[in-house]
């Protein structure tokens, strides 16, 4: 058996597809194509890896399993590619950091959120430009130095925009960071700019803090809200056992709010733990909470 097959707890890891959801997808529509180890363990070729991601994108914009999971491969490039292409009418972002232009491409960072605005930029244009950076890896459009570069640009541009915010109202405060075994920081970053503009105060942790800490840095910092971050690289069920635990640890009276798209997986959170759907939500969510100290 070849060295780059998968296990089958290593694919889910490497797709964010559930191994249940793929021994169904097996019995049901013969894809995932596993051959057999020596010990009769699951083995999946790397190749199943793109197409598994491909596959998990087109569900993840609307489409039914049953109509993803019976497209054959040209198919299934096809509307891949019809993807890749409308988030490219609107940037031509792998080629601008195709073009190896450290300053160049930060003045375009610069000048998009100019143009369109900080809140826009954060919402709507910096999401879809992770989405098709991701996206460029997993294909193997960009190498791994450019998916660095560019996520280094944008924190950059975002930590510049933000420190030229306005102070506002400094109210609620919010503790920012993410659990162990999440290096990605970028949601975080968003969040952070989006909370900034409507006032409040954040204090950023950056990634990986121990649950423990957290609880020490609410406590110190003397925060309103937890707020987490949890990327598509994140295992959901170990989300569910983090937050929990983290809800039973923090004061009550500290809100935990969590957001990205391994938290949105969640189908019924723990008690007492808020998952964002969006960015949007941020400003009903401190109004609803301004109403909510009014009438105390
Ligand atoms: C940038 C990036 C990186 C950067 C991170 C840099 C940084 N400082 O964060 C680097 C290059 C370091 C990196 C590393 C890796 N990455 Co990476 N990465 C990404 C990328 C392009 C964006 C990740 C991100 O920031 N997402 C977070 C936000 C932007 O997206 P979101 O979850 O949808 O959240 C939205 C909202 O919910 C909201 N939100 C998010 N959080 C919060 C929190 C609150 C409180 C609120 C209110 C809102 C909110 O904001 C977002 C915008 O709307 C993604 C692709 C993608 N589409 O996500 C891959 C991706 C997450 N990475 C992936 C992988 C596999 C890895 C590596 C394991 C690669 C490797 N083999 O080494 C490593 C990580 C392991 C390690 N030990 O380091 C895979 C995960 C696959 C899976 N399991 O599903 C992805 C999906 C790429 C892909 N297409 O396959 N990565």
């Amino acid at each position: 058996m070849e060295k780059t097959h998968l296990s089958i707890a290593a694919l889910a890891l490497e797709t964010g597809i559930a191994k249940d959801t793929l021994r169904m997808w097996e019995r049901r529509y013969g894809f995932p194509q596993p051959v057999r180890s020596p010990r009769g363990e699951r083995r999946y070729p790397a190749q199943q890896v793109t197409r598994l991601r491909q596959m998990r994108r087109l569900l993840d914009q609307g489409m039914r399993p049953g109509q993803v999971l019976t497209l054959s491969g040209d198919e299934l490039e096809q509307a891949a590619a019809r993807q890749l292409v409308h988030a490219d009418a609107e940037w031509a972002l792998i080629a601008l950091i195709k073009r190896h232009d450290d300053t160049g491409l930060r003045q375009e960072l610069r000048a998009r959120v100019l143009r369109e605005g900080l809140r826009q930029f954060v919402c709507n244009t910096a999401a879809a430009m992770l989405e098709r950076v991701g996206d460029g890896w997993a294909r193997g459009e960009l190498e791994v130095f450019e998916e660095h570069h560019f996520s280094a640009q944008l924190d950059t541009v975002l930590r510049e925009t933000v420190s030229q915010l306005p102070a506002g109202a400094q109210t609620p405060r919010v503790l920012l960071t993410t659990l162990t075994g999440e290096p990605h920081t970028l949601g975080l970053m968003l969040a952070m700019a989006r909370l900034r503009l409507e006032g409040a105060a954040c204090v950023l942790l950056g990634a990986q803090t121990p649950q423990s800490q957290i609880v020490a840095a609410a406590r110190a910092f003397e925060t309103d809200i937890v707020a987490l971050s949890f990327s598509e690289y994140f295992d959901p069920g170990a989300v569910r056992i983090g937050v929990r635990q983290l809800r039973l640890d923090l004061p009550a009276d500290v809100e935990l709010w969590c957001g990205g798209r391994a938290a949105q997986r969640l189908k019924r959170p723990p008690p007492g733990v808020t998952i964002l759907a969006n960015l949007e939500q941020v400003p009903d969510l401190l109004s609803a909470r301004l109403h909510a100290a009014g009438s105390d």
